[in-house]
């Protein structure tokens, strides 16, 4: 239709529920759901639904949110109101439990609902992965990284990838999880601190005073001792403001590169938080569409299963330019992808002011200024490949 044809024998599934975009955190809150419309009319108006085999998410039940979570924090997340309960009811402590009702998790209308449309996208990717209907699942309405077992944290209240990789371990012997969202995905690391089944890798601005969440230091790399198979199992790559394409690609291809020869992954769960871009509202980067692309392009030529999940991302058109660049990626368009894109989508009212032609190959953001020495990036790649001697061949 548009130029892209569906490879014959390779599956690509997209997993979406429109009801989930339009939840609302809060008009100064920046995390907006419906970046989610936005960047699914970007890739309708390409064609691309054509090219891949498109579901509607079920909700997660409780019992599937309750193979990570504790059962007390459902619970309470199931019972909560945009109002907070009176406090003659628990007197407030409950929130405070859980890390409920603050600026950056409040507790808005249908939150429970959100969270089970979230998780449901991602473990419905996760099953088709499993059942070999799938290559390539893409939840972009999850990637909730920071979520813990019982308790909530940065703009995240239940982690559909931990739930997703649970999954993926039914299936798979060895699962390696890729984080390139601007914050340290410490929510996915956690939860598999103690397995060797699982390496997560997150990539991140790191700053322990003043940058969310504080965590994922260069040798922050699982508890060491001696009972704990997951040792050596968390690898954080902590960057500073300003990371280029070029830099951030040469970082990525050396460090997953070794990771794959040494762990030997199963599967693949790529985490595409597109704050990481230039321009994003939180993030520091200045990465353009093309050099975050390049990670799930490559992570796509190692030719493993795989899931890509959304993030964070602040400036919706920014999101919606990525995650449909990176559609057509896993779609397996190599070549540029034709940018007539048709009038009357809706997707077009949102970059009407734009002097260009809302095209993807537009250079994102002011350049920040570059405060990653090479020096500093050779010796993460150094750090990376030590900790990798200890992980068993
Ligand atoms: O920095 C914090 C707070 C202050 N500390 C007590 C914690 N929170 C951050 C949270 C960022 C969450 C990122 C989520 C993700 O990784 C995954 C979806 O992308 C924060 C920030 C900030 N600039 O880092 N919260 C807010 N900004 C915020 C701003 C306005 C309204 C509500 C929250
Ligand atoms: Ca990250
Ligand atoms: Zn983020």
């Amino acid at each position: 239709e548009y130029g892209i044809v569906r490879p014959k024998g390779y599956n690509v599934t997209f997993h979406t529920n429109p009801e989930m975009e339009k939840h609302h955190f809060g008009q100064t809150h920046p995390m907006k759901p419906w970046r989610l419309t936005l960047s699914k009319s970007l890739i309708m108006s390409y064609g691309m639904p054509y090219a891949m085999n498109n579901y509607i998410a079920r909700t997660a039940t409780y019992e599937e949110l309750n193979d990570y979570h504790s059962q007390d924090y459902l619970d309470y997340l199931g019972t909560v109101l945009p109002e907070p309960v009176p406090r003659d009811v628990d007197g407030g402590t409950n929130e405070m439990r859980f890390n409920l009702g603050g600026s950056d998790c409040p507790l808005f209308e249908g939150l429970y609902d959100y969270c089970s449309m979230s998780a449901g996208g991602s473990l419905d990717a996760a099953r088709k992965v499993c059942n070999k209907e799938s290559d390539i699942a893409i939840s972009w309405g999850g990637g909730l990284h920071h979520a813990k077992k019982m308790e909530a944290s940065g703009f995240c209240y239940i982690n559909d990838i931990v739930l997703a990789i649970l999954q993926l371990l039914r299936c798979y012997p060895r699962v390696l999880y890729i984080d390139i969202d601007v914050h340290h995905g410490d929510g996915v690391e956690e939860a598999f601190y103690s397995t060797d089944r699982v390496m997560t890798c997150s990539f991140h601005k790191y700053d322990p005073v003043s940058f969310f969440p504080g965590t994922g230091a260069l040798d922050d790399n699982g508890p060491k001792n001696e009972y704990n198979p997951g040792a050596h199992h968390a690898i954080n790559v902590p960057l500073n403001d300003g990371i280029t394409d070029e830099q951030y690609g040469w970082l990525f291809e050396n460090v997953i590169g070794s990771i794959v020869e040494r762990f030997r992954p199963s599967a693949i769960a790529l985490q595409c938080g597109a704050d990481s871009l230039a321009g994003d509202r939180l993030g520091r980067f200045n990465l353009q569409v093309q050099g975050h692309g390049q990670c799930v392009a490559f992570c796509k030529k190692l030719g493993l299963p795989m899931i890509l999940f959304g993030g964070g991302g602040y400036t919706p058109r920014n999101v919606a330019r990525a995650w449909t660049w990176e559609t057509a990626i896993a779609l397996g368009v190599d070549k540029k992808i034709n940018p007539v894109i048709p009038q009357h989508t809706p997707w077009r009212e949102h970059f009407r002011q734009e002097e260009l032609l809302p095209t993807l190959e537009q250079i994102l953001g002011d350049p920040k200024p570059n405060k990653n020495p090479q020096k500093r990036i050779l010796e993460i790649v150094q750090h990376v490949q030590e900790q990798l001697r200890f992980v068993q061949h």
